[in-house]
C-alpha cells in the first residue's frame, strides 16, 4: 500500500485525481492538503471539503497557504476560464461545507504525518509547491523521512502552458518549486512532456460515468466546462494532468524518466521554467552542481495510463 498525502488546488483535473486516489486499491489516502492556484485558498479548501463529503473520503483536509513563498510576487488572476468561478466547472458548489478542517496548517500536517510514518509517506503535489516548500524549510529533516515526492508540474523538452517557458503550477510559485526540486528527497516530476499526451476523450469519460456510479457522474459534471476550454487545444476531451501523477505512484512502469538535478528559474522572461542537467553530462561549474539527482518524466504509455485511470475511476466501492 502507498500512504499518500495529496496536495491539491481543486480544480477540475484535481477532482479526477482525488477520485483516482480514493478508488485505487493500492493507495491509502491519509491526508488532503489544499493550496491556492486554480482558485483562491478559500475556494480550493472549500472544494476539497465538498469532494470529501460527496465521495465519502475518510482522509482529513488541512488548509494550506494562500500566497507565494516569496510574498512580494505579484498576484496573478485565477484561471476561471479553465476551472470556472467555483474552481469545479461552475457546478454551483455550496458556499460552505459542514465538515471540520484539520486544525493544523497544511505544512504542519505534512511534517507531523511524515514524522509519525517515517519512510512510508508519498507526497503527491498537483498544485503550486508552496506547502511542500514551507514544510521542508520549517523541518528540513523530513526530506530524509519522505518515501517519495511526485509532482505534476513543469515542462522540460516541450513549451510551457502559461508562457512559452513555464507550466502553470511551477510558474505560480517558482521559488517554492526550486526549494522542492533541490531538497534531498526523491522527486519525480510529471510535466507537460507527458501529461499533454494524455487526453481522455468525451466517450471515455461517458463510459466512466456510466460504470462508476454517482461519484463518477459528479466527476463528469465537473469536467464539462474544462472540456469546453480544451476544445482549443485538443480534438476531443481533456488533458488529465493531475491524474498522471497519481498513476505514476502505482504504475511507474508506464513512464520513462531521466535523472539529473533540476532547477527552476525565478524571474525574467522564462520565470518558472524547469531545467534539468542530465546526469553524466559535463559542464563547467554551474548552479546545478552538487544538488540531488531527481527524475523528470520524458515518456509515457498514454494508452495504458488512460486505461488505468478509467478502470480505477469506474470502480465502485
Ligand atoms: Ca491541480
Amino acid at each position: 500500500m502507498h500512504k499518500v498525502i495529496f496536495d491539491t488546488d481543486p480544480g477540475v483535473d484535481d477532482a479526477m485525481a482525488l477520485l483516482f486516489l480514493h478508488r485505487h486499491p493500492d493507495i491509502d489516502l491519509i491526508g488532503i492538503t489544499s493550496v491556492f492556484g486554480n482558485a483562491s485558498i478559500e475556494t480550493t479548501t472549500r472544494n476539497a471539503l465538498f469532494l470529501k463529503q460527496a465521495w465519502g473520503i475518510a482522509a482529513p483536509v488541512a488548509r494550506g497557504l494562500g500566497e507565494t513563498f516569496n510574498p512580494s510576487r505579484p498576484h496573478v488572476d485565477w484561471p476561471t476560464g479553465i476551472h470556472g468561478h467555483d474552481g469545479l466547472g461552475n457546478i454551483d458548489v455550496p458556499k460552505g461545507i459542514d465538515l471540520p478542517l484539520d486544525p493544523r496548517p497544511a505544512h504542519q500536517f505534512i511534517i507531523d504525518t511524515v514524522r509519525t510514518n517515517p519512510g512510508e509517506v508519498t507526497l503527491v503535489a498537483v498544485g503550486r509547491m508552496t506547502n511542500l516548500a514551507r514544510a521542508v524549510r520549517n523541518d528540513p529533516d523530513i526530506a530524509l523521512l519522505v518515501k517519495e515526492v511526485v509532482i505534476m508540474g513543469g515542462a522540460f523538452d516541450v513549451p510551457g502552458n502559461i508562457t512559452p517557458a513555464a507550466e502553470a503550477n511551477i510558474h505560480g510559485d517558482p521559488e517554492a518549486a526550486d526549494v522542492v526540486m533541490t531538497a534531498p528527497w526523491p522527486v519525480t516530476v510529471i510535466g507537460l512532456d507527458v501529461t499533454s499526451q494524455t487526453v481522455m476523450t468525451r466517450a471515455m469519460l461517458a463510459d466512466i460515468a456510466e460504470r462508476g456510479g454517482t461519484a463518477a457522474r459528479l466527476l463528469a459534471d465537473i469536467s464539462r466546462f474544462y472540456i469546453t476550454f480544451y476544445e482549443q487545444h485538443v480534438d476531443d476531451g481533456m488533458v488529465v494532468h493531475d491524474s498522471c501523477a497519481c498513476a505514476y505512484v502505482v504504475a511507474p512502469e508506464h513512464f520513462e524518466t531521466r535523472s539529473g538535478a533540476i532547477r527552476v528559474l525565478c524571474g525574467g522572461i522564462a520565470d518558472g521554467q524547469t531545467i534539468q542537467k542530465p546526469d553524466g553530462r559535463l559542464f563547467p561549474p554551474n548552479a546545478w552542481d552538487g544538488l540531488p539527482s531527481q527524475r523528470a518524466c520524458i515518456g509515457i504509455d498514454a494508452e495504458a495510463v488512460l486505461k488505468l485511470i478509467g478502470d480505477t475511476l469506474a470502480k465502485v466501492r
